[in-house]
């Protein structure tokens, strides 16, 4: 592995850095009291180009590679989560489900406005009653004349309010992953009713909602891939959401690096900057490595993506490694700052909400878990 960045790589992490310098991190604690970050974010970052990385040139993007995305998601996640949510859900698991699967219309239709920060995505996967197992999803598409009427709820949907499409995934067969199939829904469409959830632990700029799909009709051109592939469409999704997850926790992990490091220089106590004290030094030092760690398991996943070669099983470890770390490392920024980490007028006590609910969202640490189980022993945990 080639680990050393091109100067392609280094010019956009540094154009992004200046961006999230000026136009996010001075914002992030106002829009997570406000809970709801500045929308007109939305086209700065697409002005910048950040929707349509790794999305073909033909269709709007700039065609860039995984490991652009990764250092481009890091600074997005060392700004403020919820900014850097808004930007993997849209892209990584949308658009990017758009141009896997998508008929030459779906991708006219979608992926110029989804790059050009014209249109938002969403991702209609989990349900009220559907989480970890969601190859039991109930959302059902049943077929009518020209098309299909879809019935049902999702849950915690990121991007829920301000969304222009939802990829929906229902029920249109047997029980289990193989009758699921994957709809792109007009936000607008008649019978869709969007809920926002409110009171969240952290993610609080992003708009969460509940969406309940009452009769909503859409036509044949609706249907995403085949009938019966709206599994692996959302699974495939979520491997490569995986790593973007995990890129936005190293970004966590790094601006808790530097704001302890920032913060223990300058901060004196009994007579000298706590900086010199050994155990907040073990403190910032293991906050270090794990920044390190989870980048290079990171990097791993958007190398073997950009070569062609297997990289789920890669996705998962980075995931569950980079999320957990967020937490320690927020946790130990937090104790750095003592009781100033627990106001926000410093980014820890932030960190530390935000990186919580990434070892939760796009799959459990314990699925993580049990999905490197099974490739390594070969036995499923699930059935
Ligand atoms: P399993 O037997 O593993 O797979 C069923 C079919 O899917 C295929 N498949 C893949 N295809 C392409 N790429 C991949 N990476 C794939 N992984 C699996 C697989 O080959 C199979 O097809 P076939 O034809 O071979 O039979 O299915 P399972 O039911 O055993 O899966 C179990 C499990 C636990 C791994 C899966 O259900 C899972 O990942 N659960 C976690 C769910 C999850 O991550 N939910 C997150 C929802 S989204 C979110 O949290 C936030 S993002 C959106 C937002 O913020 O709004």
């Amino acid at each position: 592995m080639d680990f050393t960045l091109n100067d392609e790589q280094r010019a956009i992490r540094q154009v992004t850095a200046e961006f999230v310098a000026r136009e996010i991190t001075p914002h992030a604690a106002a829009w997570d009291r406000a809970e709801q970050v500045d929308l007109s974010i939305v086209k700065k970052l697409a002005d910048l180009g950040i929707f349509g990385i790794t999305i073909p040139e033909e269709h709007g993007g700039s065609g860039g590679d995984h490991t652009t995305y990764c250092l481009v998601l890091e600074e997005l996640g060392k700004g403020d989560s919820s900014v850097r949510g808004i930007v993997s859900v849209s892209l990584g698991l949308v658009a990017k489900s758009i141009n896997g699967y998508g008929t030459a219309e779906q991708k006219a239709a979608w992926l110029p406005r989804l790059c050009a920060g014209d249109a938002l995505g969403c991702f209609a996967l989990t349900e009220p009653d559907t989480g970890s197992d969601a190859g039991s999803l109930a959302t059902r598409a049943t077929r009518v004349d020209g098309g299909w009427r879809l019935d049902g709820s999702k849950m915690f949907i990121t991007n829920g309010t301000w969304a222009q499409v939802a990829l929906v995934f229902a029920r249109t067969g047997e029980p289990g992953p193989k009758g699921v199939s994957a709809f792109l829904v007009p936000m607008d469409s008649a019978g869709l009713q969007v809920e926002e959830i409110h009171g969240k632990l952290g993610l609080r700029g992003q708009a969460t909602a509940a969406l309940t799909f009452d009769g909503v009709t859409v036509g044949e051109d609706a249907l995403l891939g085949s009938l019966g592939e709206g599994f692996k469409i959302a699974m495939s999704a979520l491997a490569k959401g995986r790593m973007s997850l995990a890129a936005g926790c190293v970004g966590i992990i790094q601006g808790c690096l530097d704001a302890a490091v920032d913060y223990a220089r300058h901060r004196e106590q009994f007579g000298r900057p706590i900086a010199s004290f050994q155990l907040v030094q073990q403190l910032i030092a293991d906050i270090s490595v794990e920044a390190d760690a989870a980048r290079l398991l990171t990097w791993r996943v958007a190398d073997l993506i950009d070569r062609g070669l297997p990289f789920a099983t890669e996705s998962s470890t980075a995931k569950l490694y980079a999320s957990e770390a967020a937490v320690r490392a927020a946790n130990n920024a937090l104790q750095v700052f003592g009781g100033y980490g627990y106001i926000d007028e410093y980014p820890v006590g932030k960190y530390l909400r935000d990186a919580r609910v990434t070892t939760v969202y796009e799959g459990t640490s314990q699925i993580q878990k049990l999905i490197i189980g099974r490739a390594l022993t070969g036995v499923n945990a699930f059935a």
